[in-house]
């Protein structure tokens, strides 16, 4: 699970664009240095087995070996500078390792790598998916994440929800949940039929509650949480009700445990809230369920598909009036 959060997060960080902030990989690392985060490492074939084999003399085909406790494994590295200096490659899943040319692999947790890190002199640091999107972590980082303290990030994206790698995606449904135009209708043609099947068994969601489904073809995410925003009328029941939406959906993630969610501009399209109010509602209301969750949810990706909702959310963000960082 962990190790899928830091592909999604470093895949957002990318998707995001020049100057994306990286706290949202941070987030995944510092958890996962105090909750068991395993990488897998490529390891030196031919020294590990001598070293397993213990006496190759006396080996006869088909002999299996058991690895004794001093083992000392000999990790892979990429050669950097003319001083020897060199980063340890580390992958999230085989898949990223199959981009690159075959090797042995082993599994260890992240914390026992940063923590012998230092005694290797001539290591820079690691790269996590070096064939793929990669992240460089030298030294310095590593030392900083060991203390880093935690705190959900929010990160402001252009594009669509589905370009997202996230847990949870948010859908700005109606109350029928039976699909729609705009954002409803691309999630909806994603995901394929099956979602409408189980959208029917939810019998609707009144504006400003939500309800969680699967993600069905929508292979970026684990579920879909749906929400009905309020068509816009200019009361002030508007901005209870779509503010009521941000934190059930966000309610909604957590009690399906994921770990990363991606909302679209609520009500803002088909509905017509006006942006630049809308924007400030969702920021607040986000930043108030994170302070009073702490540590539950890591990271908040909001998805602006239109220039006009992504340089509202920018405008607010330099204001920094909303309580986030
Ligand atoms: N892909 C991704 N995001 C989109 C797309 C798209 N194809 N189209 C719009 N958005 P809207 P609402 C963004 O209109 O205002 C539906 O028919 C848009 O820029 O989808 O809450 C429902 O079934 C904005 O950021 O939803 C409801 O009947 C966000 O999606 C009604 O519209 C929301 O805009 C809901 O209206």
């Amino acid at each position: 699970m962990l190790a899928k959060e830091l592909e999604r997060a470093i895949y957002n960080w990318y998707l995001t664009g020049e100057n994306a902030n990286p706290e949202p990989i941070f987030n995944v690392l510092a958890d996962g240095y105090e909750n068991e985060l395993q990488m897998l490492v490529p390891i030196e074939t031919p020294n590990i087995m001598l070293q397993l084999m213990g006496n190759p003399e006396n080996l006869k085909p088909g002999d299996t070996f058991t690895a004794g406790e001093d083992i000392g494994i000999s990790f892979r590295h990429l050669v950097v500078n003319e001083d020897g200096g060199y980063f340890i490659p580390l992958f999230t899943c085989q898949e990223e390792i199959d981009r690159g040319e075959p090797t042995s692999v082993i599994n260890q947790p992240i914390k026992a790598l940063f923590d012998v890190a230092d005694s290797w002199t001539k290591c820079l640091g690691f790269v996590i998916n070096p064939w793929g999107q990669q992240f460089v972590l030298e030294k310095d980082i590593i030392h900083m994440l060991k203390e880093y303290e935690r705190r959900a990030f929010i990160s402001i994206i252009r594009g669509s929800v589905l370009d997202a790698h996230v847990a949870a995606i948010v859908n700005a449904a109606n109350t029928s949940l039976l699909g729609g135009g705009g954002v409803d209708g691309a999630i909806h043609r994603a995901a394929g039929p099956k979602l409408l099947e189980e959208c029917r068994r939810l019998h609707g969601c009144r504006t400003g509650e939500a309800k969680s489904t699967g993600a069905y073809n929508i292979t970026t995410a684990d579920n879909i949480i749906h929400t009905a925003g309020p068509i816009y009328s200019g009361t002030p029941e508007d901005s209870r009700q779509l503010a009521a939406c941000y934190l059930n959906s966000l309610e909604q993630s957590f009690e399906n445990g994921n770990d990363s969610i991606v909302f679209p501009c609520i009500s803002t399209g088909v509905y017509g809230y006006p942006i630049e109010e809308a924007a400030y509602i969702a920021l607040t209301a986000i930043a108030q369920w994170l302070e009073e969750h702490e540590g539950i949810l890591k990271n908040v990706y909001i998805c602006c598909y239109r220039d006009e909702e992504y340089e509202a959310y920018r405008r607010l963000v330099e204001r920094g009036d909303n309580g986030v960082r």
